[in-house]
């Protein structure tokens, strides 16, 4: 370990001092009394004065890393999903109590508060929010890290339901600042893209290359601090605003043209203005490429500026640097780093190559083929000519050491070949990341394994050791501590304190599994949990749900692999049971749902459309007396997440086996107390084997019987002829009965599982619809729920993000924590 740096805070922490420093900052930062202030003015005082404690470390937890020459872990991604970041920052800077206690005595308090903050969106689902835990995670082991990304004006977009359709509006979550920022214009960077590529003489008398002619685009970046819980280390976010180099043009102004003056301007500030939603649809490509290049070159610049501070070597580079991908989207940073060292510091290729493959880390998110990224050769020449000239050349000496291992083989030398023929030459992203990486992980266990044998079976057998598995987590700072305060309470007053920063210590939970004054605790704490979401329901959508039902959720991105219908169609055959008979007993059930589907996925939106359709339908019918409830939230997003989580009994995690690399929702829920209906898919795998088979419903095909049936030949229509129920609920959708006013609007749905159905919806279906009756029935034994919920939240340790960190930080990374 490494020296530490020296700390003490200059703030007073006590409640007067921290009542004192918010007024201050009322007063000084916002112009405003506290007769006046308004529920958003506190709330940023407050914000204020959590971050001047946060600010205090951060300068000390930079000082530390400087001066011990610390090695630093960056990690690049386009996503990072923070969510609010008020409680958070309460806690990490270890003032919760103190400053609930400080605005009690204001006549205020921080359940009111942290609702004026709006979530910051900068991601789409689990692999945005990924990396915000991460984040999370490498500051509470006091590992010096860096996360790079784009400061998008615009986030995830907002969803609205219209006659049960979504609706897509901006998220401008920026219009009135965020307290937690800070602009950092001396590090401004400047990068460029398109131009040519022409041969010019070197300083050493070369006839040598040069990327010339391009577009300038400046880069600005903006801070966000993430505190470490329980520790003093502050690491940063540092996410990049694109600018015009020159403000505007003078002499275009000048010559009485505004427009022309300002045009120059609009198009660099749009490189940072949008997040990309996980769409399929071709438009905007281009900019996607050049955010992607934009962000990674102001990095590496950064990192350069950083490095060089410290040292004199490039060869040290591998020693003091390591960055990870987040998937393929910032895969090009290992052609920009190659260039840097090679073209514009006249390093040997040889040479420069060896660094860029000792500091790159890849973490692959997907095995799904339309997810795994592509660009064409056209374009590729068009943004960045330069690099595409290096892909090529990287590919020829890659395909040569292919040619040395399998001499003559052409068909692995087109398999591995970074360059994909057909009537469009395309750069796969992925190749390239594989081969300019010295890791390569998978997410879990089962996905790590089939990226081995499935993805890249070649590519294993060239680089054996290369490949390894990074079993995702989640932190429970977020998502016990500060989204389940009952829980955490109940929690810590049983065991004690220290499970946060240590999660295995929940074991301790199990002796009392069985204990029935505990069990009816752990119950009361889910339940009043139930009626806080009862109540966010009736007062977002007007629908009342009864908090003693069942509440079995699905919460994630729209997508057909997650298959949020096949979910409906078990809604739909419970649904006609209870009407063709009435006597039917089973436990009352809400079912939540909440999820966006991206803007151009129009079978996504279909689903969501169905959802709708059919619970408005559902929940207005009183023949069934409230036995069931159907619920879409709009605008899924982490804070709302934060409030569904701990109100759920059941998760729902039902993905076609092989398809979800891992999830991460599956272990929020769990951990909170929700029994998980689930395939053998990603990580429910693992929880299966930590939680025990007796506390988890498995369903549905394995890896094994989902590629026999492949192979055989999937016919859904048979699935669909063979099951009477199944075939009645199906053709209820395509009926227009759910939807008289809209005729065919879901046809699209039925016909997909009819005759197409890739994700194996049908053929899952009876497996699925006979676990639920086992849910049903264990339900309404309460001590026995009661006690495997207990033993879901005791055992879920391992999927502690910190663990996660921890095995990249001594396996990949090789990083030492430095305490400050
Ligand atoms: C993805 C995968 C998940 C995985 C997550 C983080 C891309 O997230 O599909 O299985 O857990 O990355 O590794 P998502 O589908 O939630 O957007």
């Amino acid at each position: 370990m490494s020296e530490s740096a020296q700390f003490t805070s200059a703030i007073d922490h006590s409640v007067p001092g921290l009542k004192k420093l918010i007024k201050n900052h009322l007063k000084f930062s916002l112009a405003r009394d506290t007769q006046t202030a308004s529920r958003r003015d506190w709330w940023l005082a407050t914000s204020k004065a959590a971050q001047s404690l946060i600010i205090e470390r951060m300068i000390a937890t930079q000082t530390a890393h400087h001066r011990t020459n610390a090695k630093r872990v960056y990690y690049f991604s386009l996503e990072f999903l923070m969510g609010r970041l008020f409680s958070n920052s309460l806690y990490s800077a270890g003032i919760f109590d103190e400053i609930e206690l400080a605005l009690q005595e204001m006549g205020l308090d921080t359940e009111t508060l942290r609702k004026e903050e709006y979530d910051m969106a900068l991601g789409n689902g689990g692999l945005g929010r990924l990396a915000a835990c991460f984040l999370d995670s490498l500051a509470t082991l006091d590992l010096p890290a860096v996360g790079y990304g784009i400061h998008y004006q615009y986030g995830l977009f907002k969803q609205e339901f219209r006659n049960g359709h979504q609706v897509e509006l901006p998220d401008a979550w920026l219009t009135y600042g965020t307290p937690w920022e800070i602009v950092r214009p001396e590090h401004s960077t400047e990068v460029q893209v398109f131009g040519q590529v022409e041969n010019v003489f070197d300083d050493r008398g070369n006839y040598v290359p040069r990327w010339t002619g391009g577009k300038k685009i400046l880069g600005v970046p903006y801070d966000i601090p993430i505190p470490g819980f329980g520790t003093n280390t502050v690491n940063f976010l540092r996410l990049w605003e694109s600018r015009a180099p020159e403000e505007f043009d003078f002499e275009a102004f000048n010559r009485g043209g505004y427009g022309e003056a300002v045009r120059e301007k609009n198009v660099s500030e749009t490189i940072s203005k949008v997040l990309y939603p996980n769409d399929k649809t071709e438009s905007g490509k281009e900019l996607r490429l050049v955010q992607q290049y934009f962000f990674v070159a102001c990095s590496l610049r950064d990192i350069f500026r950083r490095f060089r501070k410290d040292n004199e070597a490039w060869e040290d580079f591998p020693e003091k640097v390591a960055i990870q991908l987040n998937d393929t989207h910032p895969a090009i940073a290992i052609v920009e780093l190659l260039r840097l060292f090679h073209d514009e510091y006249g390093m040997a290729w040889e040479k420069a190559w060896s660094i860029v493959t000792k500091t790159f880390a890849y973490t692959n998110h997907t095995l799904l083929p339309e997810a795994l990224e592509k660009w064409s050769v056209p374009l590729f020449q068009k943004v960045l000519p330069r690099h595409l000239q290096l892909i090529f050349e990287i590919n020829k000496r890659h395909l040569e050491q292919v040619e040395a291992k399998w001499p003559g083989d052409v068909h692995r030398k087109r398999v591995l070949s970074i360059i994909e023929e057909g009537h469009v030459q395309m750069v796969r992203m992925a190749h390239l990341s594989v081969v300019g990486s010295f890791s390569v992980n998978g997410v879990a266990a089962l996905h790590t394994q089939l990226l081995k044998a499935e993805l890249f079976p070649e590519f294993d057998e060239m680089f054996p050791g290369k490949f390894n598995n990074k079993t995702n987590g989640i932190t429970p700072r977020r998502w016990l501590l500060a989204c389940n305060p009952r829980l955490s309470t109940l929690i810590s007053k049983k065991i004690g304190t220290g499970w946060e920063r240590d999660l295995d210590k929940l074991r301790g939970l199990e002796q009392y599994a069985n204990d029935p004054d505990f069990q009816s605790e752990f119950m009361a704490v889910k339940h009043a949990n139930k009626v806080d979401l009862a109540r966010i329901i009736k007062t977002q959508i007007g629908i009342s749900v009864n908090p003693a039902a069942l509440f079995d959720v699905q919460i994630k991105r729209l997508h057909e692999y997650k298959r949020q219908h096949l979910n409906l169609l078990h809604i739909l055959a419970l649904y006609r049971r209870l009407l063709q008979n009435p006597d039917l007993d089973i436990a009352p059930r809400v079912f939540i749902f909440s999820a966006k589907a991206a803007p151009g996925y129009d079978l996504a939106k279909c689903i969501i459309k169905a959802i709708n359709s059919v619970g408005t339908h559902i929940n207005a019918d009183k023949r069934i007396n409230d036995r069931l409830k159907v619920v879409f939230l709009p605008n899924y997003r982490v804070s709302l997440a934060q409030r569904i989580v701990p109100a759920a009994d059941l998760s729902e995690q039902i993905s076609t086996a092989g398809k979800e690399a891992s999830g991460t929702g599956n272990m929020k829920l769990a951990l909170n107390g929700a029994l998980t209906i689930g395939t053998l898919d990603g990580a429910n795998v693992e929880i299966r084997e930590e939680v025990g088979e007796e506390n988890i419903f498995i369903c549905g095909m394995t890896v094994e019987e989902v590629t026999a049936l492949v192979k055989k030949g999937y016919r859904p229509h048979d699935f669909y002829m063979a099951n009477e129920e199944l075939r009645a609920v199906v053709d209820w959708i395509g009926s227009n009965y759910f939807t008289p006013d809209e005729p065919g609007c879901l046809r699209m749905l039925c016909d997909n599982l009819i005759y197409n159905d890739p994700f194996l919806v049908l053929a899952d279906f009876q497996s699925y619809s006979d676990s639920h009756k086992l849910v049903d029935a264990a339900f309404k034994d309460k001590p026995r729920w009661a006690k495997m919920a207990i033993m879901n939240t005791a055992r879920m340790g391992k999927f502690s993000s910190d663990r996660t960190i921890g095995q990249y930080a001594s396996e990949i990374w090789k990083l030492d924590p430095v305490k400050v």
